[in-house]
């Protein structure tokens, strides 16, 4: 189990009916923050009624899960082939929703004629196909993964070994300049998978690549996180770290193809970690699921989607949809506890609100009534930690749990939370000292 669900565990998940006030769709939930939110789409989908409902209602971006890598779109060398990117595209486009292009340039799944060259003939090959999709595409696509899949797993923080990265390191470069020239209004991304760990070398890898890129003028905008999860590849507590660092090289960051294997709440509070990362860097610009139903996965038996095989919400469509709505993703939040303690008679309540909210941290606010000699306990859930507080006395029994008491400064207090991705509430509670 990944630390992010750790650090959840036992909270809420977001229930089911959003707020009045609140979007009912995914799209519109994530445009309310300028964001995106969008599926794979497969062509061979779009006459199943269920599929296609779903499809118009609840995404606002859509990506050809096939229909445009480099084996469909030239089958023969210089001959190319739309008609079933372009049935993606029409109707994505008839229907008011943008397209990411998915992929002009791969190791993978590159037609038979391609796979058998080298050198100066297969860079040439490769640079003729990036201009030409590109250009047949003009002014239809968002955003293009140029170049998908370029780094090797492991330690090594490296290239893979291909056909392509054989014509020369320079590559990829070579890509992302005729795409630009080609297609000059697109977003060009750089796109991968097992980059979502800020310490993994393949991550570090690509943040290299890309800071060399923009220092030497390379033209590339943004960098896709496919974010395929299953429990040996969990969702990494440092998300956010990730994205954000990467935000910084001056590039929009895309959530591309997230699926997460699992089911019922644990599944849900991972998509609900993976939205609030998202959310947390002002340059994620969206996500997109890989898939409709579970049934429409590539990897259909982990059940990775948001809605189930008959069409059916599932518990984490709620809880992305939750967090996309209240734009912190706050779990339903324990605000008060009273609690007796005084001899007296009667008790204290402390009860929690909101403060500002930053990237990295949050303030929150305590006021309790019922007496003024009270002792009130915080508790924060991992990875967060207070780092200041005000108005009142503290001291820690552990790192996640505070005693505070009066200071002088009158009954309400407040906190500085550093929530390494994790924004659930706090809880407080009273007791009479
Ligand atoms: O979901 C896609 C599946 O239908 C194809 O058979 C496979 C090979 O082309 O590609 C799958 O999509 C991949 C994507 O293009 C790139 N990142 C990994 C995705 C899942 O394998």
């Amino acid at each position: 189990m990944s630390a992010i669900v750790a650090a959840t565990a036992g909270a809420a998940v977001i229930a089911a009916t959003p707020a009045s006030g609140a979007a009912s769709t995914l799209g519109a939930a994530a445009q309310q923050s300028g964001r995106y939110f969008g599926t794979a789409v497969a062509a061979n989908k779009l006459g199943d009624s269920t599929y296609v409902g779903i499809l118009n209602r609840e995404f606002d971006m859509v990506t050809a899960e096939n229909e445009m890598k480099m084996d469909a779109t030239e089958p023969n060398q210089g001959q190319f082939s739309y008609g079933n990117a372009d049935r993606i595209v029409n109707q994505a486009r008839n229907q008011g929703k943008r397209v990411r292009g998915h992929a002009l340039a791969w190791h993978s799944q590159q037609p038979g004629w391609m796979q058998n060259m080298s050198g100066t003939a297969l860079r040439n090959a490769m640079l003729n196909h990036v201009t030409q999709v590109a250009s047949y595409y003009r002014g239809k696509i968002y955003a293009w993964d140029v170049v998908n899949e370029a780094f090797a797993d492991g330690s090594s923080g490296g290239r893979r070994d291909s056909n392509l990265q054989r014509t020369g390191n320079d590559w990829i470069e070579a890509a992302f300049r005729a795409a630009r020239s080609a297609d000059p209004g697109a977003k060009l991304c750089y796109n991968d998978y097992n980059t979502d760990n800020w310490s993994h070398a393949k991550t570090q890898g690509v943040y290299r690549m890309v800071q060399d890129f923009k220092s030497r003028g390379v033209p590339i905008d943004c960098v896709g996180f496919q974010a395929h999860f299953n429990s040996g590849n969990p969702v990494p507590s440092n998300y956010h770290t990730t994205l954000g660092n990467f935000a910084a090289l001056g590039v929009d960051v895309q959530i591309t193809e997230l699926d997460i294997e699992g089911s019922g709440s644990s599944q849900a509070q991972q998509y609900q970690g993976v939205t609030q990362a998202c959310l947390s860097v002002a340059r994620c610009t969206g996500i997109t699921v890989w898939g409709i139903r579970d049934s429409d996965s590539w990897r259909a038996s982990g059940t990775p989607l948001l809605f189930d095989g008959s069409g059916n919400k599932k518990a984490a469509y709620n809880s992305v949809l939750g967090v996309l709505n209240n734009g912190t993703g706050t779990t339903t939040p324990t605000t008060t506890t009273t609690t007796s303690g005084n001899p007296g008679g009667g008790g204290c309540t402390a009860t929690y609100s909101e403060g500002e909210k930053w990237s990295d941290r949050f303030n929150g606010n305590v006021t309790v009534s019922g007496t003024d000699n009270w002792v009130v306990t915080v508790t924060v859930s991992s990875p967060q930690r207070v780092i200041a507080t005000w108005n009142t006395s503290a001291t820690w029994g552990s790192a996640n749990v505070m005693t505070a008491r009066p200071n002088g400064s009158g009954n309400t207090f407040g906190f500085t939370v550093q929530h390494g991705g994790n924004w659930n509430w706090p809880t407080v509670s009273c007791q009479v000292g």
